[in-house]
């Protein structure tokens, strides 16, 4: 029994931690069915051909073959039928990935760089906006290649090569409210995998690529690099933290709090301790 549950867990889906995860699940198995009567349909046209065309039957070959058009009509709609359920479904999800989320807003939107071999973050501060970024700008002073010539860099959170922080809120009608991750890369390709996330996307150097989601659940997700990055490739490991509205406010409020100058921070505890 033990080995039959182990062989069931084996084949199944890991945990769903994201609203629209059981979309992907979805995809995952309609594109198995469909290579699964492709496989059985080219398995039965094999073993009908090899009955139809065995030895005892045609003692001689023959080189012209079949001269009737239905054979090759046949499968000539099949690869095209194929194709096309292929091409419809992609461009559906691809649509579902790529286009803003009802509720999307600016503030929301977290700017992950990748480096060989780790993640860091980038936040909107208290304006709501992030400031412009640009590759050629990347060094070991600005490892985000923030293009300090334009507004709104200056109160921007970092979180530099730790867990990823995202909360998961709750709306009214039941729905989550969803995360936009903006992804690009400061060195080679790398890939932001988060399976409980059911998000995959490659990160590019030199294109900003945004990826949805909606979390559902409290927790810290591995983040997989799911492409060969480099010798450290193997050690890229980061988290998508999880957490609830209330510890959201207070992670973003102490990241905001730690970069505003130290001559407004101490104005505000004098302030605090003049109310005590
Ligand atoms: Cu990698």
């Amino acid at each position: 029994m033990d080995l039959l549950s182990g062989i069931i867990k084996a084949f199944s889906f890991p945990e769903v931690v994201s609203q629209d995860g059981g979309e992907v699940d979805g995809l995952v198995i309609a594109v198995h069915l469909l290579m699964l009567v492709l496989f059985v349909g080219w398995l039965i046209y094999y073993c009908v051909a090899l009955w139809k065309f065995r030895a005892t039957n045609n003692p001689k070959a023959d080189y012209k073959g079949v001269k009737s058009k239905t054979i090759t009509n046949s499968i000539e709609g099949a690869v095209i039928a194929s194709e096309l359920v292929l091409v419809v479904v992609a461009i559906y999800f691809w649509n579902f990935y790529v286009n803003e989320p009802s509720d999307f807003s600016e503030a929301s939107v977290v700017r992950v760089t990748a480096e060989q071999f780790a993640w860091s973050a980038r936040y909107p501060g208290a304006d709501g906006k992030l400031g412009a970024q640009s590759k050629t700008l990347v060094s070991a002073a600005n490892p985000f290649g923030i293009d300090k010539s334009k507004p709104y860099w200056e109160d921007d959170v970092e979180v530099l090569k730790s867990d990823i922080v995202v909360p998961m809120i709750k709306n009214e009608d039941g729905t989550h409210k969803s995360v936009t991750i903006d992804l690009t890369s400061t060195d080679v390709i790398h890939c932001f995998k988060v399976l409980p996330l059911r998000v995959c996307q490659d990160v590019i150097p030199g294109m900003r690529i945004p990826i949805h989601f909606r979390p559902t659940k409290v927790g810290r997700y591995q983040i997989t690099c799911a492409q060969l990055c480099g010798d450290g490739h193997a050690r890229m490991k980061g988290a998508v933290k999880v957490v609830d509205e209330v510890a959201w406010e207070e992670w973003y409020k102490a990241e905001v709090e730690k970069k505003k100058p130290a001559a407004e921070k101490s104005t505000a505890t004098t302030a605090n301790d003049d109310k005590a």
